[in-house]
């Protein structure tokens, strides 16, 4: 590494690795790293698997690429040998914001442990070059700015192929660039992002506002651009399809490439569909053997059938696409024969409406294109498959039981063990020796420890230099100076209203007032909280207020600061969370039951130590199963009860509010003089109103629970050995969440690939 190093920045900069700034030394290895890349050999396979996805929330790669190289130790002391510290070049490269949350992270996990694996799998997405928008604070609300992140050294390799992309009124030629993806000490894979010469940054003005209508400019600017508008849907149909016909133009050409007759595609070809946004691929590929390859309708729709699995992230209603056929004619009229056909035959085969793809409203479901038309559909952790089963796809559990199937979601160690928390990572090793990083069940070598006091006193010291690492971090980036013997309780997720980010505030201002009471804690508490909320999700933003108010309330209250604290990070992010998990006491993983699929948050604060404060809902509930009653605080209604509340529409807030003196000052507070004086009677009076009038996602029916549970642990962090223990119980049961294993039971149910 040294060597090659040494040539790059001469070649480069004409300087030594002495002389060579941060940003010439990030650059330099940028280009080494990639050379080393090419180099490697490709995973490979008699078939192969497209993993096509909106979002791929990679983070920033250098780090993760030179562990999986294996170059990582190495070049950290070569820079040390020249007085440079690697955690400081890394934070010259920028990070890449291609997705929203969780299942563009979990896009990237999965890219991450397919090629560690050594199967025969790349991403197919989209380049967007400003990504999600930037997150901004300003008058204790957010701001959204537009977020460049490509430089002219990127990860980013433009390739030669291009394809031509037909819309109703114009066709466009793609781009396609790559990025390498290196399995940990084995071949590399590729992603895929498509992309438009024509577009131009130029069109953003006030932040992140553009012309929505000139696609030739702006279709790969943003990711999901403010979908409030007409204009705005019809841009998402346009990236939609310029991403899939791209994918499916992509997947036909490298079979033909690999000699592969088309009429057994599935033979040798795989396709994921994350979501339902790539669905379009569906009817795309039917168009393309039906009209170009010489296939008659019903051998195109066979093997596409048993080509294509579907992923399902969510149970949100509103969350599920459903385009009007009017938007789907104007854009891509080419496809709407085939959606017809499809339609057809699904009225043909099942007379009940509840299946149909095209709705009398005339919308058409892309889910059910994706189930009727795909071979699998999994959930993504055993309670959401469950509740798909049994009530929100239950027409279709029942004409295709053999479809279903659960996917418990992972997360790669990779990054959320061995690259954010070295320290950890290092004396994990030196305990159980290095099997864990290929085989994460040997973590469970570290239950041996459990009644070790030095094992677990040195749990607690690593936490403790985590804790003022992000300490440091804050003062610098946000100049708030927190305190590391405090309890450090972050939630840390996207802003939505039913993973009740305004529970956690409530709780904060019953803190607030115990404290003013009199009533003070043991110990002091830091709240941290991480969120973006969509630009146009009204409450998300004054969920956001509130937080951001009752920050500054205890900044300046000289008495309450000394106990409590809340710190709002400022655009959440991947290259935050890295910094935040592994230092974090108690992990806040609070929905309502029954709306969060999975989460995996949750698994990356089990992995680095941190205890669980969760309702039964999503992965939690396989935590649970695993660490056992003793080393997680579950509270709240079960997502039974919960969905019980809403079949029978008996849940009201109201009621609550109006029956519990407790619950009602909690809420009031909100629309205090104390806040109304720092914020904005508008957005505080729009979220009271909310909270006691309609509250969707039912906090007033948990938050005294909730409370309850928390005190509880606050009060059981106080016995050390007994919290080291959970500790330790936690990280020791995190193995079954590895990406490794939830892409290994892909490879044998789904893929077929090995
Ligand atoms: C849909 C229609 C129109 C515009 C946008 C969308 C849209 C965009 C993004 C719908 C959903 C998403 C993202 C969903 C998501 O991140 N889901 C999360 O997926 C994780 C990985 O499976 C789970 O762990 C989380 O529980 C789930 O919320």
């Amino acid at each position: 590494m040294e060597q090659a190093l040494e040539m790059m920045l001469q070649e480069k900069f004409h300087k030594g690795i002495k002389e060579a700034s941060k940003e010439e030394i990030y650059t330099a290895l940028l280009c080494v790293t990639k050379d080393k890349m090419k180099g490697m050999k490709a995973n490979t396979g008699d078939r192969k698997l497209y993993y096509i996805s909106a979002e791929f929330l990679i983070g920033k790669l250098l780090s993760n690429n030179l562990i999986n190289l294996g170059l990582f130790e190495e070049t950290r002391e070569v820079l040390k040998k020249y007085g440079h510290d690697i955690t400081e070049i890394e934070e010259m490269e920028p990070e890449p914001s291609l997705g929203n949350g969780g299942l563009g992270r979990l896009a990237a996990c999965f890219l991450d442990s397919i090629a560690t694996l050594g199967l025969a799998g790349d991403g197919v997405g989209l380049n967007y070059h400003e990504g999600l928008f930037l997150q901004k604070f300003a008058d204790h609300k957010q701001w959204e700015d537009k977020n460049p992140w490509i430089t002219e050294n990127s990860w980013l390799t433009k390739t030669d192929r291009h394809f031509q992309v037909p819309f109703k009124d114009f066709t466009l030629t793609s781009t396609m660039y790559d990025i390498d993806v290196p399995g940990y000490e084995s071949g590399c894979n590729k992603l895929h992002l498509f992309d438009l010469d024509t577009v131009d940054e130029g069109l953003i003005h006030d932040g992140i506002q553009f012309d929505k209508t000139d696609i030739r400019k702006n279709l790969t600017l943003f990711l999901y651009p403010d979908d409030s508008d007409e204009a705005g849907h019809l841009l998402r149909i346009y990236q939609q399809y310029f991403m899939v016909s791209n994918a499916a133009q992509l997947i036909i050409r490298e079979a033909e490439e690999r000699g592969v007759n088309l009429y057994h595609l599935h033979e040798h070809v795989c396709i994921q569909i994350n979501d339902t946004h790539p669905t379009m691929v569906i009817p795309e590929l039917i168009r393309i053997l039906t009209s170009e390859k010489g296939f008659n309708m019903d051998t195109a729709v066979d093997v596409v059938r048993k080509t294509c699995a579907y992923t399902n992230h969510t149970i949100l209603a509103e969350a599920l696409e459903k385009w009007p056929v009017a938007y789907l004619e104007q854009v891509v009229p080419q496809l709407m024969p085939i959606i017809r056909d499809l339609d057809a035959r699904v009225r043909r085969d099942f007379h009940d409406e509840r299946v149909y793809i095209i709705d009398e409203q005339n919308r058409v479901h892309m889910a059910h294109i994706d189930i009727h038309y795909g071979y699998a559909v999994n959930g993504v952790a055993a309670l959401h498959t469950e509740i798909l089963k049994e009530s929100e796809l239950k027409p279709f559990y029942d004409i295709y039981p053999e479809k279903f199937n659960n996917k418990t979601n992972g997360i790669t160690f990779r990054r959320w063990l061995l690259h954010c928390n070295h320290r950890l990572a290092d004396y994990l090793k030196e305990l159980i020796g290095e099997g864990f990083v290929k085989d994460a069940s040997q973590l469970e070598k570290l239950l041996e420890y459990q009644n070790d006091e030095k094992v677990l006193a040195q749990l607690k010291e690593i936490k403790k230099e985590a804790k003022i690492e992000l300490k440091n971090y804050l003062k610098m980036t946000q100049g708030i100076e927190i305190d590391e013997n405090s309890v450090f309780d972050i939630q840390i997720k996207r802003l939505h209203e039913y993973k009740r980010q305004q529970m956690n505030a409530l709780y904060a201002i019953y803190k607030y007032k115990e404290i003013k009471k009199g009533n003070l804690p043991k110990r002091p508490v830091t709240m941290i909280f991480g969120a973006k909320a969509a630009p146009a999700y009204t409450i998300a933003k004054d969920i956001i207020h509130l937080i951001l108010c009752l920050q500054e309330l205890i900044e300046k209250d000289p008495e309450v600061r000394k106990y409590l604290r809340i710190v709002m990070v400022e655009n959440y992010n991947v290259t935050k969370a890295e910094k935040l998990i592994p230092a974090c006491d108690i992990s806040e993983q609070i929905s309502l039951a029954s709306k969060e699929a999975s989460g995996t948050g949750n698994m990356k604060f089990m992995l680095n130590g941190a205890v669980t404060l969760g309702t039964e809902d999503g992965a939690n509930v396989e935590i649970h199963e695993l660490v056992g009653d003793d080393n997680i605080y579950i509270f709240g209604e079960k997502s039974e009860k919960v969905i019980d509340l809403y079949a029978n529409a008996s849940y009201c807030s109201k009621d609550i509010y109006e029956n519990d003196p407790m619950v009602e000052e909690l809420v009031d507070f909100i629309i205090s003089k104390d806040l109304i004086r720092i914020g904005d009677p508008v957005n505080l009076g729009r979220l009271y109103k909310e909270i006691v009038g309609k509250d969707w996602f039912m906090t007033l029916l948990d938050v005294k629970d909730y409370i309850r549970t928390k005190e509880q642990m606050l009060e059981d962090y106080e016995d050390e050995k007994s919290w080291a223990k959970k500790m330790l119980v936690n990280i020791a049961k995190a193995g079954f969440f590895s990406s490794d294993r939830t892409i290994a039971e892909y490879d044998r149910d789904i893929w077929h690939l090995s």
